[in-house]
């Protein structure tokens, strides 16, 4: 157990801790046999008045219309099928970073999707490959662990690549994980009708599915219909999450994100898997006495990043002719990290190199994962 390898905690164990006090301490007054999972059940809502302050503040449940149904939706599909760009179009804002390079999200994303009738929280996840890597092993690994604990899986496969080994690798994984999937086949604007049309068939005689929809985020076309469909598959169940929070991505995440993303633009083979971006320090000088404060910044929140990368070959790319490169990325990721945050930010950038930090399991626990 010296080594045992990080795992996140399931949406379960997450959301046990205070329903299950609430349980605890209902069950004892009300001699009612406890439930698994109030929150998610409807008839075991605590009774407001009959529990201790410390477990009513838990989860405010407001005004629950008759028939509301709110649950998990976990984006699955090979690297690169759209799923990140997806999940932003339902959600109505950016809660993944998207890319042209393959295995561009790194970690379960959420994002929630709110409806007068329903919530639906989407876990955005990995792509599901052929690992070449431990880290590579290690979202697999997250992929295959989220699919037992979310209420509908969506299988997403690209209307612009054939049905290949990839797809029915990860289909005969879905047949073992007793969900309801949703085939989706992304990326529908990039096809005629009639390749579209034959794309839907192979997907639909790649498994069993509940429905196959097509899509395309770009355009935003049929993803509300998804939304409808998957929002179908959720039990009736009071918000999980309160109105307006769309992600609970911790700031840190998305900022180191948001660099990432703007670093993966334009460079080209294994340079996307090298990279790990890590936010360092964030310094508000409005309030923070200590940390290491940089002249002339002003009121400005300072925020100190680190690229990643296993080479000094490609750290020297990262960082271009006379600095060009990282300068890019600092204009392009600050601008994103300033929406973000509604606040103007100085960004400081740097590049080190980690050796091959993709498969040291010391190098990953660094860089958290
Ligand atoms: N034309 C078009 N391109 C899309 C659409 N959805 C995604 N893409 C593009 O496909 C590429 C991959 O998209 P992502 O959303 O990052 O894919 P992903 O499945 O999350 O990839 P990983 O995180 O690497 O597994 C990006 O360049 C997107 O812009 C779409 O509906 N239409
Ligand atoms: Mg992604």
């Amino acid at each position: 157990m010296t080594d045992a390898p990080f795992r996140f905690p399931s949406d379960d164990e997450l959301m046990a801790g205070p329903n299950a006090f609430d349980e605890a301490e209902q069950a004892g007054e009300s001699e009612e046999p406890g439930q698994a999972e109030p929150v998610r059940d409807g008839q075991a809502e605590p009774d407001d008045d009959a529990l201790p302050a410390s477990a009513r503040v838990a989860v405010t449940v407001p005004e629950v219309p008759e028939g509301y149904r709110a649950g998990f939706a976990c984006l699955v599909g090979r690297p690169n099928a759209g799923k990140s760009t997806l999940t932003n179009a339902m959600v109505g804002q950016k809660v993944a970073i998207t890319s042209g390079r393959p295995q561009t999200t790194r970690h379960n994303v959420r994002g929630v999707v709110h409806r007068d009738d329903a919530q639906l929280v989407l876990v955005d996840t990995p792509g599901l490959h052929r690992p070449r890597t431990l880290l590579g092993k290690r979202l697999n690994d997250l992929v295959r662990e989220t699919l037992s604990d979310v209420d509908v899986i969506v299988f997403c496969v690209p209307a612009d690549e054939k049905v290949g080994p990839g797809d029915r690798f990860i289909a005969r994984d879905l047949a073992d994980a007793r969900r309801p999937v949703v085939a989706v086949v992304t990326k529908a604007d990039t096809v005629s009708r009639e390749a579209l049309a034959a794309q839907l068939l192979a997907v639909n005689d790649l498994g069993d599915w509940a429905d196959v929809v097509p899509v395309s985020a770009r355009r935003g076309e049929q993803v509300d219909v998804l939304e409808d469909v998957l929002i179908g598959h959720l039990p009736p169940s009071p918000p999980l999450y309160p109105t307006g929070e769309v992600t609970d991505e911790p700031q840190a995440v998305m900022i180191a994100e948001l660099v990432r993303e703007a670093a993966l633009e334009g460079v080209r083979d294994e340079l996307p898997h090298s990279l790990a971006v890590v936010v360092d320090e964030i310094v508000d000088p409005r309030t923070d006495r200590t940390g290491s404060r940089v002249k002339g910044t002003g009121g400005r929140l300072q925020v100190r990043v680190s690229l990643v990368v296993e080479r000094d070959s490609q750290k020297a790319i990262m960082i271009g002719k006379g600095g060009s490169r990282l300068k890019e990325i600092g204009v392009v990721s600050r601008k994103g990290i300033q929406k973000l945050l509604g606040r103007p930010v100085y960004l400081d950038l740097h590049v080190r190199t980690s050796k091959d930090w993709q498969s040291d399991p010391k190098a990953l626990a660094r860089l958290g994962f």
